[in-house]
């Protein structure tokens, strides 16, 4: 210990005397304020003998002569060996830098047998006189004495990787090493391993080890990094660094039918939280918890697994939300109901034995039903579909939602349902009534048995529903089902769209309709059969 050294602990408490000759010091001239840091003082002292630390940040005036060099700086660490508790010959230079103050840095690691302690980094600050006025870091005077397996190496590198991996138990698959003496060239590597001899530090035992880092997206998210004995193998510790990414889970749809989930982790939960798309939001799921505020809490689960009951509707809502977004995608080269990448929304589990599910302007809200009118409703894929053909229809005819255009409105979200799940014209049948079955809430070739008109001759004057919007939507129901059955869904779903998103209004009625699509049409497919077909469909439910 070299006289004149200051000492100031890294909670920030000065001491105007020096260390360890401070204790020496007459206390007689000191206030209490002033014996008491010098009690305080004599404490760290002493843990720091008692348990063989050092201490971690020391700044003051702390060389007497000039250090300029890194040599100097070495002669500096070995005259203060008693106090740092290392010898200055472990210490090993491995950064040295000048910043625009002057100062200068000299940052060391700290050796065992000449093979460097795993994060042991200590640092010697210098002004620009060449006065040592900070030294911190984390010293290991216990490292020698607590070393296990002293020279024992018996494992190579490359089977410590091999151990590393079966730790894992992750087959490695087109992997990239950064080890220069096993590199393999690859421009594309799905996995990355990197390999270093390190002394590890456990439970205040030292270890020679391999520490293998290994690191890939697939089958999860990992930065691995495992510190395998160098004697033998075992594994001394392992740890996975990585607390965020895009993961693949699975789940069980409302129906109980088994789904692969684009799902999120971050910080030891995975989330309904789709990051997989060509788009700038997110597909995300949330749960309202049978209460009604909105957007509701981030569905979750502990280990990836969505298969419990109770998350049936929010499987159903991310997965079908996921599907929707692919059809409008590559269907139609349409990004998001924005077509500019919005996130979408859902909130399930939204109020208690709720019936319906709908789009509030910004987002999907979904109810479980009461069991007997209705399964929870994302359950059904043409339903999730139609509450976003809302948005759709929402961001570009904006057709308003009353009367006929909102009769229009209604009978887009129903087309496009079918669009995306062609398998029958039937809408809502998967999780309507549960307790009969071969039922639904409507349908595009018979409306009239679900109380829809299918013809001008029946159109439903009324005042509520904003004049029957779920009721004269049959009419172009019925016309959208004619014209798929003559010119086939491919067609059919190009015309429509086309007109959806260049030709309709917010005011567009029935007969607006037919000319919208007639020109969007003539636009795609001339004025021959195709033309006629989709002018036939209108005139037979007495749109002209
Ligand atoms: N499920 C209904 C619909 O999307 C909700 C509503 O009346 N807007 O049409
Ligand atoms: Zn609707
Ligand atoms: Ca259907």
């Amino acid at each position: 210990m070299k006289k004149g050294i200051a000492v100031v602990l890294a909670t920030g408490l000065a001491f105007g005397s020096a260390l360890p000759a401070a204790s020496a010091a007459s206390s007689k001239d000191l206030n209490p304020e002033q014996k008491q840091a010098l009690e305080k003082m004599e404490i760290v002292k002493q843990n720091w003998e008692n348990e063989r630390k050092v201490p971690s940040f020391l700044s003051g005036k702390l060389s007497e002569k000039s250090v300029k060099t890194e040599k100097a700086v070495k002669s500096y660490l070995k005259s203060n060996e008693s106090l740092f508790k290392v010898k200055a010959k472990d210490l090993k230079l491995v950064n040295e830098s000048t910043d625009d103050l002057g100062m200068t840095h000299y940052e060391y690691v700290q050796t065992v047998k000449g093979v460097a302690i795993d994060g042991a980094r200590f640092i010697v600050h210098t002004d620009e006189t060449g006065e040592v006025v900070a030294v911190n870091g984390d010293l290991h005077p216990a490292a020698e004495e607590n070393f296990k397996g002293n020279s024992e190496v018996k494992l190579s590198e490359k089977e410590a990787v091999k151990e590393a991996w079966s730790h894992i138990d992750v087959k490695p698959k087109n992997v990239v090493s950064d080890n220069p003496s096993f590199v393999k060239k690859s421009d594309v590597s799905d996995m990355i391993e990197k390999s270093e001899k390190v002394v590890y530090q456990k439970d205040n035992k030292y270890y020679m080890t391999y520490k293998v880092q290994l690191q890939f997206i697939d089958p999860y998210p990992a930065n691995w990094q495992i510190f395998v004995d160098a004697r033998d193998g075992s594994i001394v510790d392992s740890y996975n660094a990585v607390t965020e990414g895009a993961t693949t889970g699975y789940g069980y749809g409302v129906l109980g039918d088994y789904k692969s989930l684009n799902t999120y982790y971050s910080n030891g939960t995975y989330y309904l939280y789709d990051t997989t798309k060509p788009m700038s939001g997110v597909i995300e799921t949330r749960t309202a918890n049978y209460g009604s505020s909105l957007p509701g809490n981030y569905s979750v689960d502990s280990n990836n697994a969505f298969t419990a009951t109770s998350q049936g509707a929010d499987v159903d809502a991310n997965y079908y939300a996921g599907t929707v977004y692919d059809y409008y995608y590559n269907t139609h080269g349409r990004n998001s109901y924005d077509n500019n990448g919005a996130t979408i929304r859902s909130t399930v589990h939204y109020g208690s034995n709720y019936n319906n599910a709908f789009w509030n302007g910004s987002q999907m809200v979904y109810g479980d039903g009461d069991g007997s009118t209705f399964d929870p409703l994302s359950g059904a894929q043409d339903v999730v579909a139609h509450e976003i053909t809302h948005a759709v229809t929402e961001r570009t005819a904006g057709l308003q939602y009353k009367d006929q255009s909102g009769a229009l409105n209604e009978s887009m979200s129903d087309v496009f349902g079918y669009f995306v799940e062609p398998g029958d014209f039937l809408l809502g049948e998967d999780v309507y009534t549960p307790n009969t079955p071969g039922d639904a809430l409507r349908s595009l070739s018979n409306p009239d048995a679900y109380g829809q008109p299918s013809h001008m001759d029946d159109y439903y004057y009324t005042s509520s529903d904003n004049g029957g919007v779920h009721t004269n939507s049959g009419i172009p129901n019925k016309a959208a089902y004619l014209t798929i059955q003559s010119i086939g869904k491919t067609k059919a779903e190009k015309i429509y769209y086309r007109a959806l998103s260049v030709y309709l209004t917010p005011t567009s009625n029935f007969s607006a309709a037919r000319s919208a699509l007639l020109q969007a049409t003539s636009d795609l497919y001339g004025t021959g059969s195709t033309y006629n077909s989709v002018a036939s469909a209108w005139s037979q439910v007495g749109v002209n």
